[in-house]
């Protein structure tokens, strides 16, 4: 682990987020993308969404404009050097306490993707700064895979509103209308690192062509996915979260530590 710059840790403490910059080279990212064409192309067998009293999201989901895939781990070995990423996991491990991978997802939005609405992971309770150290219970990374420039359905946020307690009810507002909203532009190999305290959401996308973002999603090692879920009433999600031991045993050693958690996990009740 090396020591992540202070200036890093400023700016991500003052704003929510950090824009890293290259941190995928071109290849790579055309590999991951050329990956995920495949991926989109197949039928996933969701059938435990079936089983009574389960509920969450199916592995894939088309909306308008947009295509999500959930659980890339499970499909494919091709990101599992998503996970090993040596500037992401140093700023993982310097503002969480202990990261521990959950959610993983793709997102690949084409022309007339409408805007998302405003949410948040946690709430403002769950980031602190104690002498100096930072902790946010939820970061989640996202990793551009083709530019995100203007009207691309960039992710869009109000910075420094990981803190923000006043009760403003951020849902009823539609897009710009949140007051200090920005839209996040970066080209493809950036990484947005941003904690879950912080408001944010989808833009419209009202250009051609397609804006394709990974996200990998950490959590505290203090915090309970599976009952998250639960109280969310999404417990079916925890199904895309943990990777069998045949997943995992293909991983290097940072992987298995930042998956660690999945080790003590079945995703059907006992
Ligand atoms: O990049 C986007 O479109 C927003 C994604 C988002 O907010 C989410 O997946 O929770």
């Amino acid at each position: 682990m090396t020591d992540v710059p202070l200036d890093d840790t400023f700016q991500f403490d003052a704003q929510g987020f950090i824009i890293l910059r290259g941190v995928l080279d071109a290849d790579r990212c055309s590999r991951y993308l050329a990956e995920l064409d495949r991926l989109f192309e197949q039928t996933y067998d969701d059938a435990w969404l079936e089983a009574e009293g389960v509920r969450g999201q199916t592995t894939v989901q088309l909306t308008e404009g947009q295509r999500r895939l959930n659980g890339l781990p499970l499909w494919t070995d091709v990101f599992d050097d998503v996970i090993s990423l040596q500037p992401v996991v140093d700023r993982l491990r310097a503002w969480m306490q202990a990261p521990q991978l959950v959610n993983t997802w793709a997102i690949d939005k084409t022309l007339g993707t409408p805007w998302g609405g405003w949410h948040r992971g946690l709430s403002p309770e769950d980031y602190s700064v104690r002498q100096g150290k930072v902790c946010t219970r939820m970061l989640n990374c996202v990793y551009l895979l083709t530019d995100n420039n203007p009207g691309d359905g960039c992710l869009a946020t109000v910075p420094g509103a990981h803190k923000s307690q006043i009760p403003l009810p951020h849902q009823d507002y539609r897009g710009h209308e949140l007051p200090g909203a920005v839209e996040l532009t970066g080209q493809a190999g950036d990484v947005v690192m941003f904690s879950e305290t912080l408001l944010h959401t989808g833009m419209p996308k009202t250009t051609e062509g397609h804006r394709t973002n990974l996200y990998f999603n950490y959590i505290d090692a203090t915090y309970n996915p599976a009952m998250r879920e639960l109280l969310a009433g999404n417990q079916g999600n925890v199904n895309h979260y943990v990777f069998p031991p045949e997943v995992r045993s293909r991983f290097d050693d940072t992987q298995r530590e930042l998956t660690q958690w999945m080790e003590w996990q079945r995703t059907s009740p006992a």
